[in-house]
């Protein structure tokens, strides 16, 4: 807390107000700066703090409502236990003490059996490295649990990037401003990485040329000069037509591919057999503009790429990234601190993950690991010798699964077992929520400590609590410790208090004076970190060919892959559908704040002209979206926003507001991505039929 100002009676009942500096805990590049007014102990305001550069006194729409979000009249706010069948969201009050030794007592049997069959299930719905997985991975590792693979966003892209750049890292986002040709790939950026197309368009004003590389026609693909509104799952394609422009047209660096770059010849040899023809016909665009393109990048520097994740949801995501990161080097793009390309800078953040997370804790057990991806499928798997024990015990917090993971049904199903116990750590009574056995009162990013690493800039932040806990709620990692004096735990680091797990973090590497007193601390990294080669890689270079990979047996070189589910290629399901998040929603979260959810409107695919009245669908007509997988009922929205063959269920809707209790997440497969294990939520083909 900073400033305490004394304010006189005479103006009203407000008689302390407070100004707190904080971090946005949402998964979102941006981890913005917040200040929270407080007012007799309520959090009033949430703003953004000015003098945090990259947030430059901004926030979105969404977290700009975190004080409402925060004192919320649906907040859960004491441990219940369930009362009804389970998916019925029925719950009865029950003390903490109670509730907590019920739970460590059914846990502890369990673990007397086997503690793998007990499951963490977490991701990000805070990002805070303590709320997160701090005290809870702490936790995890000294019972023995089955270990979650945290894959359901970013990994097939993260292994794309380790493969050809070392690492997730790039450029630093703030020369952005200064590029003369910024590409957008894979990104609604307005909605989901507003900061960063604040300084694209600073660079616009500067004279920069801006593309944008979507399927789907979104707010940023309009504001830009152009948009290649390609197939889903096609971005190697014209990554490889690209580079094949570049050699036939020598647009080559040829000094730092020799210096800087891997494999070279081998990578020169495939992008000549990607003409652009070749490409167009597969990514379902002219040749020209990727001709067109080739030669904006070829001869424009500085030239930038702002990849997102969006791109990597398909079957070959991975070898998606590792050719659009392998362009800046064709080019000698990193030269510049305004060229080369940026998916995520959390690899340059220096955590103490050991220290905080204490895999030593498993003291040489190596427990199986189940990926949170195919949640639907283990949650029905029988014990056996490849899978190991039944999961029997699901511990989730900062995730909403029901909701997020793929092919809900088997989800639901899942979660559905009598023979499972599950404990949910929430805010809200989400759709995962309604599945608890115990559901437990969670605090705010407003109510505890917290501390952060970016992906989309390169500060460190710091969350000081603004309000105390609300009702009886507790921050994660005080559940895991009580949790952990029940199970009899006595290690030392359980007894950690947050702000000395904050100190942790960084220990040694950032000045925690400077996060006490300013809210934030720069990383120190140079302005351009690859102008001279200096990849994080083995070899040192961008290494186009990967020797690790193909020692693993795969190809060396990034390549197209088609997708699973090929748009185009089946008559039973001649759509394909992408599912991108929603602009006032963060993945799942925000979708119960009544005004976020009128600024959204209701659960729609979005469908092209030509499409809907092939079916005979009008503008807000419910249809029926299916597969084999399942099917959806929501509106439609005819509308230039989709290509045709192309259709874009927004949005993760929590199910219970659908028209039928489900969400876009019934039709999505359980397939992983080439490289990463990751989730092909784009990489789905389906019909849409009027209801
Ligand atoms: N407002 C808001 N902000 C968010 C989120 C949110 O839900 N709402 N989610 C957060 C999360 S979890 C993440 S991971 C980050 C990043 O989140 P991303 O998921 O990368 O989000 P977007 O920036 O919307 O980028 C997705 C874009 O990729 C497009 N796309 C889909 N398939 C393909 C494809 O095959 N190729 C190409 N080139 N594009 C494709 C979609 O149409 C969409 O416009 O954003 C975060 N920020
Ligand atoms: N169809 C489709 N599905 C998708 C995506 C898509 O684009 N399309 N996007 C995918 C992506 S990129 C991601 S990252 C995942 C995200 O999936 P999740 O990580 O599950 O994210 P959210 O839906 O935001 O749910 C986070 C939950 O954590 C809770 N929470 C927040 N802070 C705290 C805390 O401090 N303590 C506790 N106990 N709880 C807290 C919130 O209330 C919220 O309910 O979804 C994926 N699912
Ligand atoms: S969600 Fe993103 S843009 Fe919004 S306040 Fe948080 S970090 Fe900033
Ligand atoms: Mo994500």
């Amino acid at each position: 807390m900073e400033s305490t100002i004394g304010v006189s009676p005479a103006m009203g009942a407000v008689t302390t107000r407070t100004v707190v500096r904080g971090a946005c805990p949402h998964d979102c590049p941006d981890t913005c700066a917040l200040l929270t007014t407080v007012e007799n102990g309520v959090a009033v305001k949430v703003q953004g703090n000015p003098e945090h550069r990259p947030t430059d006194g901004v926030l979105c729409t969404k977290v700009s409502r975190y004080a409402e979000r925060t004192h919320h009249a649906e907040r859960v706010l004491q441990p219940m236990r369930r009362v009804g069948p389970k998916g019925a969201g029925r719950f009865e009050p029950v003390s903490w003490g109670a509730a907590l030794d019920d739970i460590a007592g059914r846990l502890r049997a369990i673990a007397a059996r086997n503690p793998e069959a007990i499951l963490p299930y977490s991701y990000a719905g805070t990002m805070g490295l303590i709320q997160g997985d701090g005290m809870a991975a702490r936790f995890f590792h000294r019972l023995g649990a089955s270990l979650l693979d945290r894959t359901i966003c970013s990994s097939a892209g993260t292994e794309g990037l380790n493969q050809t750049l070392g690492g997730k890292v790039g450029m630093k986002v703030e020369f952005f401003r200064e590029s003369r040709l910024i590409i957008i790939w894979g990104s609604n950026s307005i909605g989901s990485n507003l900061h960063f197309w604040r300084i694209a368009q600073e660079a616009k004003r500067n004279g920069a040329k801006l593309v944008c590389i979507d399927p789907r026609r979104t707010e940023t693909a309009e504001k830009c000069h152009e948009h290649v509104q390609l197939l889903p799952g096609t971005d190697a394609a014209l990554a490889l037509a690209l580079m094949h422009e570049l050699v036939v047209n020598d647009w080559l660096d040829h000094d730092y591919l020799a210096r800087y770059t891997l494999g070279w010849e081998a990578l020169r040899e495939r992008a000549l057999r990607w003409t652009p023809e070749r490409a167009a016909a597969v990514c379902g665009i002219p040749a020209e503009q990727i001709r067109g393109l080739a030669r904006d990048y070829g001869t424009t520097q500085p030239a930038a790429i702002r990849l997102n994740y969006g791109m990597q949801r398909v079957r070959g995501g991975g070898n998606a990234v590792r050719a659009v990161a392998s362009l800046p080097a064709l080019t000698g793009a990193w030269r510049h601190r305004a060229g080369g390309m940026l998916l995520s800078s959390s690899g340059m953040f220096p955590v103490n993950s050991a220290a905080l997370q204490r895999p030593d804790l498993l003291a040489g057990r190596t427990p199986r690991t189940i990926n949170m991806v195919t949640i639907g499928n283990d949650l029905l798997r029988d014990a056996s010798p490849a899978f190991g024990p039944r999961v029997e015990a699901l511990v989730v917090y900062n995730s909403n699964p029901v909701a997020v993971a793929p092919e809900s049904s088997k989800v639901v199903a899942g979660f559905a077992r009598e023979d499972l116990f599950t404990v949910v750590l929430e805010h809200f009574k989400t759709d995962t929520a309604d599945y608890a056995d115990y559901l437990l009162p969670a605090t705010t990013q407003l109510e505890h400590w917290d501390v952060h690493l970016a992906y989309g800039h390169t500060d460190v932040l710091l969350n000081r609590p603004a309000i105390a806990p609300l009702g009886q709620a507790k921050p994660n990692t005080q559940v895991f410790r009580e949790l952990a004096r029940r199970m009899g735990f006595d290690e030392p680091c359980f007894a950690d208090d947050d702000e000395t797990m904050c100190r942790t973090a960084y220990e040694g590497r950032v000045e925690f004076g400077e996060l006490l007193s300013r809210g934030f601390a720069s990383l120190r990294i140079p302005d351009a970190p690859f102008a001279e080669g200096g990849f994080p890689t083995p070899s040192g270079r961008c290494e186009f060919f990967s020797e690790r990979l193909a020692r693993q047996g795969l190809d060396g070189l990034p390549d197209h892959l088609p997708n699973y589910e090929v748009p185009g290629s089946s008559a039973a399901y001649p759509l394909a559908m992408i599912s991108p998040p929603a602009r006032n929603f963060l993945n799942s979260t925000f979708v119960n704040l009544q005004s976020l959810r009128d600024s959204e409107g209701e659960p729609l695919v979005e469908i092209h002209a030509a499409d809907a009245q092939a079916r005979g669908i009008a503008d807000g007509a419910v249809v029926r979206v299916f597969n084999d997988r399942g099917s959806y009922l929501c509106k439609a929205r005819v509308s230039a926003r989709a290509r045709p063959g192309v259709v874009n269920g927004l949005g993760v809707w929590w199910r219970k507001f659908g028209l039928e209790g489900t969400n876009v997440n019934q039709l999505t497969s359980q397939q992983l991505t080439d490289m990463g294990r990751g989730p092909v939520f784009y990489d789905c083909l389906v019909d849409v039929r009027l209801a």
